[in-house]
């Protein structure tokens, strides 16, 4: 397991992010993080303590910048053995108490992607030691708004020596602190960046996943616009062994044409069709271009849900006849399904002039609601 800690450094420009950064002992600079031109993050490790800091720039002057900024983020720690980020630490100046609640708001926006990852605020500038206690509250009292968020300590700090006039300078302090109390949730961060880098392989995959199936789904209600009687049809078979296959590539599932074949001629899915067809009050080539893509849409739909099962070892390839089954009931419950002929029952006179892709998009559309 990486045995450094990635922390991810937020706060508002001239919030004292790089000074902070720069106090941490034998900081060295990752060249080659973020990319060139419209360099949002620079990452530092540190020689004397196990973590490396991300440091993050202008993100607060727009939603856009701040995606970049993110996106940068995951880039990074993609390539670098996909390691995740462990812990954030926020960076809010200590000399302007009225914008904590607003920079916080932000910031926990900004991290919604990394659930649960433990927080630590970081109180900069904190030269004033009248200020501090009540800088706490106030901290405390903005995050009592955000239960879901992990915060872990709120810790104030000067990081560079600070002249206040001739004959007065306040020390650095806080750094020791900042870098222990991080380093003592080290076991649990690394636990919550599994969980969150795992949750987000997923989301990635479900999301290709259902391209493809949106994908086929057109196709099929091409192909489903034919003249002849549907619901026996073969002629969608070559497509959905096809979508089959390519949600459990996208799953990176291994399996056998046997088990494609029993998902795909699953009787269930058969009986459904028939079922469709017979409840639609209209019938024609139109109706089974639809039905052929809300069928085929269902199917991908189905065997993403079998798929993230079986790989949370929850259903076993193996088991061709249950997981079939579980496609099948899925297929028969997809709300496509249900809407299908109330749709139809509803659109009756104004499908007339449309394009059986149009109805079958309005038909998603309708969903949605
Ligand atoms: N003396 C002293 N100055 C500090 C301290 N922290 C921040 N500053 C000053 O505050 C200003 C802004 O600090 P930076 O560290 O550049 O702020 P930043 O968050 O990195 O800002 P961006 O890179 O623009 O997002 C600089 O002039 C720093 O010297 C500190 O602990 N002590
Ligand atoms: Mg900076």
């Amino acid at each position: 397991m990486e045995n450094k800690m990635n922390i991810l450094v937020l706060g508002i420009s001239g919030a004292g992010k790089s000074t902070l950064i720069r106090a941490i002992s034998g900081q060295e600079v990752i060249t080659g993080a973020g990319e060139p031109n419209t360099k949002k993050i620079e990452v530092f490790e540190s020689k004397t303590w196990p973590i490396r800091c991300i440091d993050t720039k202008g993100f607060e002057y727009s939603f856009i910048e701040q995606l970049k900024t993110i996106n940068q983020v995951k880039k990074y720690s993609k390539k670098n053995n996909n390691e995740g980020i462990d812990a954030v630490w926020y960076c809010i100046e200590g000399t302007s108490r009225r914008t904590f609640e607003h920079n916080i708001k932000l910031m926990n926006s900004t991290i919604k992607k990394w659930k649960n990852i433990p927080v630590f605020v970081v109180i900069t500038k904190s030269y004033s030691e009248t200020d501090i206690e009540k800088n706490i509250e106030t901290i405390n009292e903005s995050f009592s708004k955000y239960k879901k968020i992990n915060l872990k300590e709120i810790i104030p700090v000067v990081a560079e020596e600070y002249n206040i006039n001739e004959e007065t300078t306040v020390a650095p302090m806080g750094i020791d602190e900042l870098c222990l109390k991080t380093l003592e949730c080290f076991d649990e961060a690394k636990i919550i960046n599994k969980e969150n880098r795992d949750r987000m392989v997923i989301e990635q995959r479900r999301f290709t996943a259902n391209g493809t199936t949106a994908v086929a789904a057109a196709s099929a209600v091409v192909i489903g616009a034919v003249p002849i009687p549907f619901a026996d049809s073969v002629i969608l078979v070559p497509l959905e062994v096809g979508l089959t296959k390519r949600i459990f590539k996208i799953y990176k599932i291994d399996y056998n044409n046997k088990l494609i074949m029993e998902i795909v001629g699953s009787t269930i899915i058969t009986s459904v069709a028939k079922g469709i067809i017979s409840a639609i009050p209209i019938a024609g080539p139109v109706v089974n271009a639809v039905v052929a893509g809300a069928i085929v849409f269902a199917l991908g739909e189905g065997v993403i849900g079998a798929s993230e099962l079986i790989i949370n070892g929850k259903l076993d390839t193996k088991k061709v006849d249950e997981v079939s089954k579980f496609v099948g009931e899925k297929v028969k419950n997809n709300p496509i399904i249900g809407e299908l002929s109330e749709y139809f029952e509803k659109n009756k006179d104004n499908i007339k002039d449309k394009k059986p892709e149009e109805i079958f998009e309005d038909l998603k559309k309708s969903l949605k609601k």
